[in-house]
């Protein structure tokens, strides 16, 4: 993860580790939100609260004039250092060598490096190790037992925590409906704005029998697939995910997976998978190839996921498990969402927790409200993420998914919306095309001409309100509300509102 600076974190607690010997003190608050999962830090880093209990020398008096820096700051200042410097400070003093050991540093280190460019070569267990090339067995020697720093401590406790003292209990009342299948009459008139989960609907995929992550390794292992910032060989991206420590692991998120791997999509001989029929009519179809990337092939390990988001383009979604399992929480589109910040413009998440942070520290808060709706979707089984929907996921094992992204009937006058007023957010589309709103109007007026009207209505009307509740001459926005009013969730009858949220059962 980022490690943020104290002002950036959430408040918490001093948190107490034993270590090893039962000489230490535990707290008991820690303990419970933390479970047993945590092991003692490799390099024997305690959190700082540990300190206050401690006979020994705290190494932080070895800092020198560095001293005067709290942690924070001091980890701000090694992010701007390279290779070279990250060795010879961690050689200085024991307190530096635990700081500058923090492999988020050498993620940075490396994505700088010309390895970085590569899509094949040997990952060694960590970012430090693979920068420095040591031996895949190299463990470090020295002890930092007498380094007292949640800073440091906090990023190895997060990417311990126990996923499952979060996804296990969901309250009946926020258990996403889960059904065998839907006819697209019942998901369009009843379900088009409510998650759900569809156990037998995606059976008769051929991926779904032949597909593992060990499956596609035999057949895919030099094919580069996108991984966030690295293009990787899907062999190189294997040994990352089977070897690695990180608490927000590179997830492998391709929207071009379909050609790279020669797979047919949608019905027909030889498909690999297809559409199912319940979502019916995807309106996106109509731009073809102008259409904004809209299928993702999704791997990761455990803990690997989404941080909350909505989706692009005001689109609707589905999410498809071939292997493993997703933790999802989900929230309806005009809610606060604990520990999630919204820029005024809506435009985007501001100081986005990591997922285990977002756990540790709100999860419980977000699970008490009423619109929270949490599931699992297991191998086999697909979920459907409607339009402007808040959404975190969390792989529970290491898993493979299929996502694609559309556009239903119900939601014109949302997608219309959002490709209008909030054009400087719209994303997907190729850089030629300038004008998405126009360009799906015009394809609307060809294809579909009845639908235009419904979503021009639905426009109207909502400028309409908009106009009737900040008066007709406070019109310097526009009739784009989430500009002019950050934290403001007047409903407009679609999209970001409160009529979707009137809607759940
Ligand atoms: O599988 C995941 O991590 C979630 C991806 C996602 O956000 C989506 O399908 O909308
Ligand atoms: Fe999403």
């Amino acid at each position: 993860m980022t490690i943020l600076a104290s002002h950036q974190r959430p408040a918490r607690s001093c948190a107490f580790e034993e270590d090893g010997t039962g000489t230490q003190p535990h707290d008991s608050l820690d303990d419970s939100r933390l479970g047993s999962s945590v092991p003692p830090h490799p390099l024997g880093i305690k959190p700082l609260g540990n300190k206050y209990f401690s006979s020994g020398q705290d190494s932080r008096k070895s800092l020198g004039a560095l001293r005067v820096l709290p942690d924070e700051m001091l980890v701000q200042l090694l992010e701007y250092m390279d290779k070279p410097a990250l060795r010879l400070l961690g050689s200085t003093c024991r307190f530096l060598f635990a700081c500058c050991a923090a492999d988020d540093l050498w993620k940075a280190v490396f994505l700088e490096s010309e390895l970085s460019k590569k899509f094949s070569f040997e990952w060694r267990g960590s970012w430090r190790a693979t920068v420095l090339g040591l031996p895949p067995k190299h463990k470090i020697q020295v002890d930092c037992s007498n380094v007292f720093s949640d800073v440091l401590h906090r990023p190895f406790v997060c990417s311990h925590i126990a996923l499952g003292r979060y996804t296990k209990d969901i309250p009946p009342a926020n258990e996403i409906n889960r059904f065998e299948d839907l006819s697209y009459e019942q998901f369009a008139e009843q379900w088009s704005k409510k998650p759900f989960i569809l156990t037998k609907c995606i059976q008769s995929w051929p991926v779904t029998e032949s597909w593992t992550i060990e499956s596609l390794l035999s057949q895919y292992a030099d094919v580069v697939f996108r991984a966030e910032a690295v293009d990787w060989s899907f062999a190189t991206y294997c040994q990352y995910m089977r070897n690695s420590q990180d608490e927000s692991p590179l997830y492998l998120f391709d929207r071009k997976f379909a050609e790279k791997m020669s797979l047919r999509v949608g019905k027909g001989d030889g498909a690999a998978y297809w559409k199912p029929d319940c979502f019916g009519p995807d309106l996106f179809e109509l731009l073809g190839a102008e259409r904004p990337a809209h299928r993702w092939l999704i791997i990761g390990p455990e803990r690997s996921g989404s941080t909350f988001h909505k989706d692009p383009n005001a689109t609707s979604a589905w999410n498809a498990v071939i292997q493993g399992a997703k933790y999802w929480i989900m929230f309806p589109p005009s809610a606060s969402v604990p520990g999630v910040f919204v820029s005024r413009d809506s435009s985007e998440v501001t100081s986005p927790l990591s997922i285990a942070e977002w756990l540790l520290e709100f999860h419980a808060e977000a699970r008490r409200l009423p619109e929270c709706r949490e599931g699992i979707c297991r191998a086999g089984e697909i979920l459907h993420v409607p339009s402007g929907w808040w959404h975190l996921v969390v792989n529970l094992e290491d898993g493979i998914a299929l996502t694609q992204n559309f556009v239903p009937e119900s939601h014109i006058g949302s997608v219309l919306s959002f490709l209008k007023d909030k054009a400087d957010q719209v994303s997907g589309f190729e850089r030629d095309i300038t004008d998405a709103y126009g360009l799906f109007v015009s394809r609307l007026r060809e294809e579909r001409p009845d639908l235009l009207e419904e979503g021009l209505r639905q426009l109207a009307e909502k400028k309409r309100r908009w106009d009737a509740v900040v008066g007709d001459d406070d019109d310097a926005a526009g009739d784009q509300p989430q500009k002019k009013n950050a934290g403001f969730s007047f409903g407009f009858g679609f999209g970001d509102d409160e009529d979707d949220e009137a809607e759940i059962p």
